[in-house]
């Protein structure tokens, strides 16, 4: 054998293993990972046709009477298709708020939120509620479309006297103790598609049977937490972990506690999704960390931190998550996950897109 020829092999005998793990390679991949060629995209509310708002709230309804799929042994009380989503919600509060997890669980449970309204004959994508339009005055809260009494979720409850130390007897106080000054209403859903809704899980963290009305109590001077400035002050953050944390206490804080006030439904850390606007508030959450992340995408794709135990910023307890940490949606889709698995919209299992960031 010449010199030439003693060359020339190796090299191609890499070739062709190469050649083969290629080809072996790449149908798997492509089983796996399907290409995000045309993502759903997510738009306000508001923007929707009245016939897409309409479809919308008819999908919600399909999971109000679909049966529950959660055994009984492990939520007596879910009794529909939309408490499945609810009870995975109440049972891992602990693990996913004030954590590192609380944007990509979220991201998760909306996801596989969308995906059941479509299994429920829903065409479009999972809209958001854009706070930022509502924060101007109280009136143009409590006018907003969101709480329109036909082709939104309906406004606020009855008033109901109280505060966290002495509540209304037979109330109980969702805020977690916070008291409300400005607070407004506390009695159940009014009118609208969901009027005098009832949800069979919660208060608080109990999933026992419990039959009770989903109320809200508007509080405009917390709902002002959502305000443009909260918002613009978190996308200036530079690394996630001030990102989240800061976010998670104003404009997230601000939809729920101001909504909800003291004895609504959407206040409760642990049975917030009993009230149906949780989704289009949680879906501009996400929109406000896709907004952050478009900024740097690239480095931002990577960038995950904040504690694996909840409060702990200092990590004294344990670590941050990271893209390796696991996340788990129950109910009806039984996904668990990677955090990175969640982390680009158009990427992995996720796939849509939004009309409009931050
Ligand atoms: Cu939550």
């Amino acid at each position: 054998m010449n010199n030439s020829i003693r060359f020339f092999l190796p090299p191609m005998a890499f070739c062709l293993k190469l050649l083969i793990l290629v080809s072996l390679a790449l149908p798997l991949h492509a089983q796996s990972i399907p290409k995000c060629s045309k993502p759903i995209v997510r738009k306000e509310w508001r923007t929707l046709s009245v016939t897409e708002r309409l479809s919308y709230i008819s999908a919600v309804q399909c999971l109000l009477e679909k049966p529950a799929i959660t055994p009984k042994s492990d939520m007596p009380g879910a009794t529909n298709r939309f408490e499945d989503f609810l009870g995975t919600h109440i049972t891992q509060t602990e693990d996913v708020h004030f954590a590192g997890v609380f944007y990509p669980w979220h991201r998760l449970l909306l996801h596989a939120y969308e995906s059941e309204l479509q299994a429920c004959g829903y065409k479009g994508a999972q809209p958001y509620w854009d706070w930022t339009l509502d924060t101007s005055s109280p009136e143009a809260f409590f006018n907003s479309p969101i709480f329109d009494a036909k082709t939104g979720f309906g406004g606020n409850g009855d008033w109901i006297p109280g505060n966290s130390t002495h509540p209304m007897d037979g109330m109980f106080v969702t805020s977690g103790g916070i008291d409300i000054p400005d607070r407004t209403g506390g009695g159940c859903v009014p009118n609208g598609p969901f009027k005098d809704m009832v949800i069979h899980l919660g208060p608080n963290d109990s999933v026992a049977y419990n039959p009770h009305c989903v109320r809200r109590d508007f509080s405009p001077s917390f709902f002002n937490l959502s305000s443009m400035d909260n918002v613009q002050d978190g996308m200036a953050a530079t690394d996630f972990g001030t990102f989240g944390r800061t976010t998670e206490l104003t404009f997230h804080g601000g939809g729920h506690l101001g909504v909800g006030g003291l004895y609504g439904t959407i206040t409760d850390a642990y049975a917030s999704p009993g009230d149906p606007i949780f989704y289009l508030h949680h879906a501009n959450m996400d929109r406000a960390w896709w907004s952050w992340q478009t900024r740097d995408l690239k480095k931002r794709l990577e960038d995950i931190s904040g504690p694996l135990v909840r409060f702990d910023y200092d990590n004294k307890v344990a670590g941050n998550a990271t893209l390796d940490t696991l996340i788990h949606v129950g109910a009806t889709v039984n996904i668990t996950t990677t955090v990175r698995d969640v982390m680009n919209i158009k990427g992995g299992r996720l796939c849509y897109t939004y009309d409009k960031v931050y």
